[in-house]
């Protein structure tokens, strides 16, 4: 699967991957501004909105929800994750095994690399492993591409996420999650430099329906495939209507105004 190519993650080459790892990756904190989203239903019930075209989550939460979702929502399993308490150099545990994705029946796979770590020849090694697997069973590959660690401390520069999109492509992902770079020009720059490979920004902490509907819509114009998105969506009051308002921006190609006018 490549950007461009329709698979079950993408419509019409296009993607909104709804991201519900919070819990492990920032802990329950994230769910504090709309308490009922620490319950997992609410957002698989969310997932089934016509705008997403996968739901990325964790091992636990695929287990004990996806079997009644199956026909609703495209899994997209986040193979690796680490929580906020761990301290140390940036790393990802790998916590799910393709095969065991595609037991149960995942369409795609998600995996952290953390570009600049101390740790990344490791985690590259462990992509290496997950990429060919993947490969094996059919499903997509989606690098969350996050340079991070020892001197790296601006990891939304142009050049770093320009990187971070072109390793995604070298290490052999269908799409690349990469952090918005402040512009469209940079963003144009990562998507150049991720070749073949789609690019998807990444959601970001909640800012106000304008600021992330411009933004979303300056990284379509730059180039690119979509959007995975968690706290910009189910922090908000009204969930579905920011998923209406995306649904237009990336498939329908309307601009913020329009979005917002509607
Ligand atoms: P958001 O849209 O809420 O930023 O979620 C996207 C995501 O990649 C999640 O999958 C993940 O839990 C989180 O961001 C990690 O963010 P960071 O490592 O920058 O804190």
């Amino acid at each position: 699967m490549r950007a461009g190519a329709d698979s079950a993650i993408t419509r019409n080459g296009k993607s909104i991957i709804l991201a519900y790892d919070h819990g492990l990756e920032h802990g329950p904190t994230d769910f504090d501004p709309v308490p009922e989203t620490a319950d997992p239903e609410v957002l698989w019930d969310l997932a089934t909105h016509s705008a997403v075209t996968a739901f990325a989550v964790q091992k636990g939460v695929a287990e004990a929800y996806y079997p009644s979702y199956e026909d609703d929502v495209s899994l997209l399993a986040k193979l690796n994750g680490t929580s906020n308490l761990w301290m140390g150099e940036p790393d990802s545990a790998v916590n799910w095994t393709v095969e065991n994705a595609a037991d149960l029946g995942a369409d795609a796979i998600g995996f952290t690399l953390y570009g600049g770590s101390n740790h990344e020849v490791e985690m590259q090694e462990e992509f290496r492993d997950v990429q060919e697997a993947a490969r094996d069973e059919d499903l997509g590959v989606v690098m969350w591409s996050y340079p991070r660690g020892q001197g790296l401390k601006n990891d939304k520069k142009p050049g770093t996420i320009a990187y971070a999109a072109r390793l995604a492509l070298e290490l052999g992902a269908d799409i690349a999650k990469v952090k918005y770079p402040g512009s469209e020009e940079s963003m144009r720059r990562a998507v150049r430099a991720a070749g073949p490979a789609g690019v998807v920004m990444s959601g970001g902490s909640k800012t106000s329906d304008r600021d992330f509907l411009e933004t979303v819509e300056s990284a379509m114009d730059a180039g690119a495939q979509g959007l995975a998105v968690g706290r910009n969506v189910f922090q908000r009051e009204d969930p579905e209507g920011i998923l209406d308002a995306l649904e237009q921006v990336i498939f329908e190609e309307a601009t913020a105004d329009e979005a917002l006018e509607t």
